[in-house]
């Protein structure tokens, strides 16, 4: 092989390296983290991505190494093929097998928190995603959900509280979404005929981003949406002033 070409392939890990190193300084990293879960998932993710990284540069430097020593150039004897190395084929198969079964117990307290310890309280909202919208219904003043007072909102803009744990019953209501919220490193697949959970613990107030992860039709590309965290107080008084907003709205309606 023609030196250039060894010399392209070396390009692939220094410029793939180069990516992740700047990355965070061009503010092309994570979104900010507002859970706090959060760091446990990043430190997973760091940990995973440093294993890769690491084979991912041994591998390529091996792979330049032997394009370039081994060029036709100057190697005019033809290669000899040979059967291999036994010891070397175990050696590569037992070593990933084993790092892959320490990441599968490594990351079960994280999985086990995020998926399967919920709290134990009344849920905070329901969220329904159907093509191409996030619902969301809040208990209204008798703390109830799927009671006559509900809080139905329609317009994508989903307040939560911070500073508390917060529950979430999800469902869907045609075809598979995802309820992806970056800042909270939360994900959940949303399956029509199932309700799930999902809980978070936000540490910050703020706007962020909500967004389907999941291709769900043609309209799957504008099912995003907006989270507003807020303090207790000022999420109590944003349900009470949209609630007195809705029965006006209402007693508008029956009395035309
Ligand atoms: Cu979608």
């Amino acid at each position: 092989m023609n030196r250039f070409w060894c010399i392209v392939f070396l390009l692939v890990p220094i410029m793939g390296v180069a990516t992740f190193a700047v990355a965070p300084y061009y503010n092309i990293w994570f979104p900010r983290d507002v859970s706090t879960h959060g760091i446990t998932i990043d430190n997973l993710f760091m940990f995973i991505l440093w294993i890769t990284g690491i084979v991912f540069i041994a591998t390529e430097w091996a792979l330049f190494q032997f394009t370039w020593k081994y060029n036709a150039a100057h190697n005019p004897e033809p290669a000899k093929f040979s059967h291999g190395e036994h010891t070397l084929e175990v050696v590569w198969t037992i070593v990933p097998a084993a790092i892959l079964l320490f990441i599968a117990i490594y990351q079960m307290d994280a999985f086990a928190a995020a998926k399967m310890r919920k709290p134990n309280m009344q849920p905070t909202a329901e969220i329904t995603g159907r093509q191409f919208n996030w619902d969301v219904r809040y208990p209204g003043p008798d703390k109830e959900l799927h009671t006559l007072d509900d809080i139905v909102r329609y317009d994508g803009n989903i307040h939560m509280p911070m500073g508390e744990d917060v529950l979430l019953v999800i469902k869907s209501q045609d075809v598979l979404h995802s309820f992806f919220l970056p800042n909270l490193r939360l994900k959940q697949d949303v399956i029509p005929g199932m309700e799930q959970a999902m809980w978070f613990h936000a540490k910050d107030t703020g706007r962020f981003d909500i967004v389907c992860a999941e291709l769900c039709g043609w309209g799957h590309y504008k099912m995003k949406a907006r989270l507003t965290l807020q303090t207790r107080a000022d999420f109590d008084q944003w349900l009470a002033e949209t609630y007195q907003a809705e029965q006006a709205m209402t007693t508008a309606k029956v009395g035309q």
